[in-house]
């Protein structure tokens, strides 16, 4: 059975409206077999202005909505999910490639964070402040912000739809969603499921969850619309700071998750075989395609050879293939193009004085599965200073933890980083204000596979967005200072008077 085929039986069982697809649209394909999919119908400029117009209205009714109830519309996406989530893992793996356990993973990430935000919609809270004028209150309120736009990548094609989702919706804003034009399908799936939540909450307002299937000129539209209060983006650095530009000119908000050059220091005291588990999670996990993939491999050099050895015997093993199949690790890359760029990094790594320790090269000459690969460099030469969406591990040595530190904080993206190690006064150091620069910071644990509980986002070309966990929500609401006079007179801040 085809990947595509497999694909399609669950659409049709999830109840994907036939509507969703048109034969002159968006071609899909399966990046385990290069099968075809159903394509799928694009929106139109004036499909994305009606949904911007019924985000409007939708925020309109929605923001009057106690935040609480608006949770209870949350707490049944996440039963959705959970009632779906076979289907929904099942079809991430075939339309994104993970394996199935990353697939169920993937899925289970939404499902957290609608708990979260179902307990956020109780929670919204604000301050209140002492008044300097007697008989006056100050507070700080969080008021709804209005529709939000979610553009999201392939590589977590609707987890990240769900970190944006679940909170936007209890703060009460409208989403609008632009998936990866690589994803459409999950994306399709996910939105009919969110469909069922809204039919049994009963009164939630039209369009206060649209999908818009396309590809650029769909996120330009919502990145230039002025209706769009927030837009949420999370893909390459190119992209963002082209909505972020777009946005800014407009005075509006965006959000913004991007690349990662993720870098794991190992010190001498470090426990070698937790490294080595680790590693093979964090550079070889999604076939290296997460923003928080590990990416640069920076070892002492006292142990660089035994951790190196250590790492080749591993890499030598990995089953890579079907991800359907039992005991595989590595699927494939999402496309022909990020084979390529994969080949490309690889050889340009070699150019510029890097050694292929291990691996490299694809499953045979065509396709999009590849070997990972570990690459010693020489130095962070240009090619480790960019992301490339693949399974390439650069390694580089150090003598000395400060050097290492600074080698870490060298690259122009600051998303995620960690050391392994056991001695406390290095661990501390890393996560000091002279640590690591990163968004997130994590001592013998890899740099990905955060949790949704803590905010989620990094530095530098990461972009400075926050999502998912913490108090990521504040960004979706809209804060207000408000100060109230209950005396019978009318005091002047500052003691400014003012009579007439
Ligand atoms: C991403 O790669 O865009 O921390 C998100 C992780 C996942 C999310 C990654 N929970 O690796």
């Amino acid at each position: 059975m085809t990947a595509a085929r497999d694909a399609r039986a669950i659409l049709a069982r999830l109840g994907v409206p036939d509507h969703a697809f048109a034969e002159d649209g968006l071609p899909t394909r399966s990046p385990i077999d290069g099968s075809a999919g159903s394509s799928v119908r694009t929106a139109s400029p004036d499909d994305i202005d009606h949904a911007i117009s019924a985000a409007t209205i939708a925020f309109e009714a929605w923001r009057r909505v106690p935040a609480p109830r608006r949770g209870e519309l949350v707490r049944l996406l996440g039963e959705e999910l959970r009632a779906a989530k076979t289907d929904l893992a099942a079809l991430v793996t075939l339309e994104a490639g993970k394996i199935a356990s990353e697939g169920l993973g993937e899925v289970q990430e939404m499902i957290d964070i609608c708990d979260f935000a179902v307990g956020l919609s109780r929670q919204l809270y604000g301050l209140t402040l002492p008044s300097e004028r007697p008989g006056h209150h100050m507070r700080e309120t969080w008021q709804p912000l209005g529709p939000v736009a979610v553009i999201s990548a392939f590589n977590f094609p609707i987890a990240v739809w769900a970190w944006n989702a679940a909170l936007a919706l209890v703060c009460g804003d409208p989403v609008i969603w632009k998936p990866s034009e690589k994803t459409p399908l999950t994306a399709l799936a996910t939105h009919t499921i969110a469909r069922r939540a809204l039919a049994r909450f009963g009164d939630a307002p039209e369009g206060l969850l649209q999908v818009l299937i396309g590809g650029r000129d769909v996120g330009e539209a919502l990145a230039a619309d002025p209706r769009v209060p927030l837009v949420s983006a999370t893909g390459s650095t190119r992209m963002g700071r082209a909505v972020a530009q777009s946005v800014a000119a407009r005075l509006g908000r965006s959000l913004l998750e991007l690349g990662g050059n993720n870098a794991m220091i190992v010190t001498p005291s470090a426990d070698i075989d937790m490294a080595v588990r680790a590693i093979a999670f964090s550079a070889v996990g999604t076939c290296g395609q997460r923003c928080t993939t590990l990416r640069r491999l920076l070892v002492h050099e006292d142990v660089a050879e035994a951790l190196i050895a250590r790492l080749a015997k591993a890499y030598a093993t990995l089953p890579i293939g079907d991800p359907r199949e039992d005991g595989v690790l590595v699927g494939p890359l999402i496309d022909d193009e990020a084979a390529d760029a994969c080949a490309r990094s690889l050889a340009q790594a070699v150019e510029e004085g890097g050694t292929v320790v291990s691996g490299g090269g694809r499953l045979g000459d065509t396709g999009t599965y590849v070997h990972p690969a570990i690459v010693r460099m020489p130095a962070q030469t240009p090619v480790v200073l960019h992301e490339t969406f693949a399974p390439i591990l650069y390694v580089l040595t150090w003598k000395d933890f400060d050097e290492a530190v600074a080698l870490q904080n060298a690259v122009p993206q600051g998303l995620s980083s960690c050391v392994f190690t056991d001695s406390v006064r290095e661990a501390e150091a890393f996560l000091s204000a002279w640590g690591s620069d990163c968004g997130i910071a994590n001592v013998n644990i890899g740099p990905s596979g955060a949790e949704i509980g803590g905010a989620f986002g990094g530095e530098k070309d990461t972009g400075g967005g926050r999502e998912s966990g913490s108090d990521a929500w504040k960004s979706y609401m809209r804060r207000q200072t408000q100060t109230v006079n209950f005396s019978s007179s009318l005091p002047l801040a500052q003691g400014v008077r003012f009579e007439v």
